[in-house]
């Protein structure tokens, strides 16, 4: 008997527990899944960033975590976690989600399409956008979600650049990795997409000195993590004109916080952190799969790198 405790909230429960089920009764696997089960036995912890397992030393039997988030920032550091940390990764729900609300917003700003949907005048003014071949985009972060959204990009015809910490290779976009290139990759986008993981390494990476180097009135999206960017500098930006727009799924603070200047600034967008959901049947698939790999001894899926923080 596979012992697997769900912790995360009580509206994941809601949502988790039929598609679980279906998952694990798939692969034949002869499991318990509660809520609350004694700590010592159990195997797998199903774990959300709202779960109410902060310490995980109770946990003796414990086998692996599995993230039902792609984002382990609030985890990864978590120094009473001493077995395997697996991530979601859900090219069924995720990433799919994550490439439509990306090139969504990209367009937007490439179009120009707020002043055709706000124009009280009624001005028929026509400006003409470019074509796509004729506008740079960067991507900052070129792992599951990021690679999808730059090739999905480039398909669309954008000159794409893309950003990791690693040397890479993608066919289709110009890949830079490191500091200089960074400045390579800043330098050229009028439009920035941030798919970076929140590590120490990647907190502020858009500063005051960073977002001076994008080309002047550039968009950025950030469906990545609020930590990337530093607020008040993007206010600056914007207000100076440096920055043309912004739009924000994701903060330091969430939600964001009814006071925050974001919210009544005319050139940001603010998405209230849905950019790409976790999908349940699909993410269901994904932790049943580690679960019958822990089970077969084989390699699990998605783990992360803790060293590195994501
Ligand atoms: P991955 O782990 O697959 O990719 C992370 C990418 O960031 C890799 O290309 C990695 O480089 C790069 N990277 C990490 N650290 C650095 C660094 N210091 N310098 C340069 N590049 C770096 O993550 P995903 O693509 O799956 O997800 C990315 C992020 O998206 C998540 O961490 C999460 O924060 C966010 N997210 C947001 C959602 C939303 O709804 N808003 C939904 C899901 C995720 P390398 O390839 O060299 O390792
Ligand atoms: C995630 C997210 O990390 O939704 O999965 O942000």
């Amino acid at each position: 008997m596979i012992d697997i405790l769900f912790a995360a909230g009580p509206d994941d429960w809601a949502d988790y527990e039929t598609p679980l089920r279906a998952a694990l009764d798939g692969h034949g696997l002869s499991y318990r899944l509660s809520r609350d089960l004694p700590p010592e036995g159990v195997d797998y912890i199903v774990y959300a960033p709202d779960s109410q397992v902060t310490d995980f030393t109770p946990y003796t039997g414990l086998k692996a975590v599995l993230s039902l988030w792609a984002g382990v920032e609030r985890i990864s550091p978590n120094t009473t976690l001493r077995v395997p940390l697996a991530r979601m990764v859900d090219d069924e729900g995720l990433t799919r989600g994550m490439v439509e609300y990306v090139t969504g917003h990209v367009l937007r700003h490439h179009l120009g399409m707020d002043a055709h949907i706000v124009n009280p005048g009624h001005d028929w003014a026509p400006v003409v956008p470019p074509l796509a071949t004729e506008r740079p985009v960067s991507v900052l972060g070129l792992g599951i979600l990021g690679r999808a959204c730059a090739e999905a990009l480039a398909g669309l015809g954008f000159p794409v650049t893309g950003w990791s910490r690693r040397a890479k290779s993608v066919d289709g976009i110009t890949c830079q990795f490191g500091p200089d290139g960074l400045v390579k990759a800043l330098k050229s986008a009028e439009i920035l997409v941030l798919l970076l993981p929140d590590t120490p390494a990647t907190q502020n990476l858009l500063d005051a000195e960073t977002l001076a180097l994008l080309p002047r009135g550039a968009a950025i999206v950030n469906p990545g993590r609020g930590p990337l960017i530093d607020d008040a500098a993007l206010i600056a930006a914007l207000d100076a004109g440096q920055i043309g727009h912004a739009t924000l799924d994701v903060f330091r603070t969430e939600p964001l916080p009814a006071g925050h200047p974001f919210w009544a600034h005319p050139r940001v967008t603010v998405t209230p952190h849905i950019a790409a959901a976790t999908r349940t049947g699909s993410a269901a698939r994904v932790i049943a799969e580690n679960i019958r790999r822990g089970e077969a001894d084989e390699p699990l899926l998605y783990l992360v790198d803790r060293s590195a923080g994501y």
